[in-house]
């Protein structure tokens, strides 16, 4: 059954690819939005709006109730949950589910399962993935794992279960440093997420951070659609996403390619999905942890493998099949995309609300910027600080990088600091100009380190 109206649960430039989607197919589209948000150009696209509350996002765009309340008013068939906000919440998958509404998106289920990273560690391990030498069970005392990281040798990280994107992770180089580091991870743990459940792996230095595009469909198909390095990051916070990943081989990025499909059906995922893997810098890779959800870097996949992803989720959540078949899918070329902040990268990257007095996109063969800003547009304080992403697509890396010089120096944007030229600095960079940038990178650049 096809859906006649999904209502999008986010905001800004996802918000907008989201809507462009549903008119590409013919299907009504509702904007959420918060009192900040009231001139947001999402809320001008969509077929219909609804204010659903105050700035906060607590208040607004993470509030489950009133979110599903508004689907019901308008009697939206579906919900797109965007990225951030609810869109790894398995609670707000099962609200919908609970009131008929399609969550677009996987299961519940699926959602804790990859969640739970001590969990998702030991299902990959007992699936014959490769992962970092480490625990199998959760670990909840320092002391136990002292003994295990004693084992796996140093140094070593502690990680949180529930954690994710950099919280409640500490390295221990020495055994002197476990315990304190050990507890320094688990109270973090405990106070973000309620939850004190640690794993440790051994700590691997300079690594590269790639990973899998899967889509899988309700019928059983699972599709890898090619990997992203996302090495070039500050604070766990990706700066520059490209594909394919400069630093693994063919043979390795078919191996990588084949688990993330491998682990896709490990767990009986449906929809959008990332397998995350850091690779060491003698090119062995080792499975990270699955992003149950589409990403800010998508885009790059879609340029590089023809495909449009929004689209397919649709109509995975439709219970229709993938438009494509594994042997479909063909890398062309490469893509690579450059997040546009508003911040200042010279006061450490603080964050520069406020008017778009004028501006420039730009445009071009294989240039696509997605983004919500518009002039005269307020940019609020209340959210994330990315405004728009520029991605281009070329034959070939060094001519990417050629592309994305022509199109950061094309673009302005006046009235707000952004990191448009701290961008445009990167891609002059020699590290990242011959493919060896690590998560590290931005650090030692910064530092002023000429090699890095
Ligand atoms: C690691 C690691 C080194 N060794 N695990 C950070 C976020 C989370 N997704 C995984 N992370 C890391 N896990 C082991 N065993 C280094 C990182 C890491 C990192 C990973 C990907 C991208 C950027 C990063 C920045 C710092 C640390």
């Amino acid at each position: 059954m096809g859906f006649q109206k999904i209502l999008i649960a986010n905001r800004g430039e996802i918000a907008v690819r989201i809507i462009r989607a549903c008119r590409n197919m013919g299907i009504r589209s509702v904007a959420i939005y918060s009192k900040e948000d009231q001139n947001s150009l999402h809320v001008q696209l969509a077929d219909q709006r609804i204010c659903i509350g105050e700035g906060p996002a607590k208040n607004s765009y993470l509030n489950m109730d009133r979110i599903i309340t508004a689907a019901m008013n308008v009697e939206a068939d579906a919900i797109h949950p965007g990225f951030g906000f609810l869109s790894e919440n398995s609670t707000f998958v099962r609200k919908c589910q609970e009131n008929g509404i399609a969550f677009i998106g996987p299961e519940a289920d699926v959602i804790d399962k990859m969640g739970n990273k001590a969990q998702a560690r030991k299902t990959m391990m007992e699936a014959g993935i490769p992962v970092v030498p480490g625990t199998k069970e959760p670990v909840y005392e320092a002391e136990a794992g002292r003994q295990l990281a004693g084992d796996i040798g140093y140094p070593v990280i502690i990680k949180a279960s529930s954690g994710g994107g950099g919280k409640g992770m500490r390295v221990a180089r020495s055994e002197a440093e476990f315990e304190e580091q050990f507890n320094l991870a688990q109270r973090e743990s405990a106070n973000a997420f309620g939850d004190d459940t640690m794993y440790i792996e051994k700590f691997v230095e300079n690594p590269r951070h790639v990973e899998v595009q899967i889509m899988a469909d309700t019928h059983g198909a699972v599709v890898a659609l090619g990997d992203r390095d996302c090495s070039v990051q500050r604070n766990h916070q990706k700066l520059i996403e490209e594909s394919p990943s400069p630093a693994v081989s063919e043979e390795t990025r078919q191996a990588m390619s084949r688990y993330a499909v491998l682990a896709a059906k490990t767990v009986g995922y449906t929809n959008a999905g990332t397998i995350e893997f850091i690779v060491d810098p003698r090119g062995g890779f080792y499975f990270m942890e699955m992003n149950t959800r589409i990403q800010v870097e998508h885009g790059v996949t879609e340029m590089v493998t023809g495909t449009d992803l929004i689209i397919e989720q649709i109509r995975v959540a439709m219970g229709e099949p993938l438009s494509f078949v594994q042997e479909e899918v063909i890398p062309r070329g490469h893509a690579i995309e450059c997040r546009i902040n508003a911040e200042i990268p010279e006061m450490n990257f603080m964050p520069s609300p406020g008017v778009v007095e004028h501006m420039h996109l730009p445009a071009g063969n294989g240039v696509r910027v997605d983004t919500g800003l518009y002039t005269g547009y307020r940019i609020p304080s209340e959210y994330d600080s990315m405004i728009a992403k520029v991605i281009v697509h070329a034959p070939d890396r060094a001519s990417a990088i050629r592309k994305m010089l022509c199109a950061l120096d094309e673009m302005l944007i006046m009235g707000v600091k952004t990191n448009l030229d701290f961008q445009y600095q990167i891609m002059r960079h020699p590290v990242f100009r011959e493919g060896r940038a690590d998560t590290g990178f931005i650090e030692k650049m910064m530092k002023g380190n000429r090699k890095v």
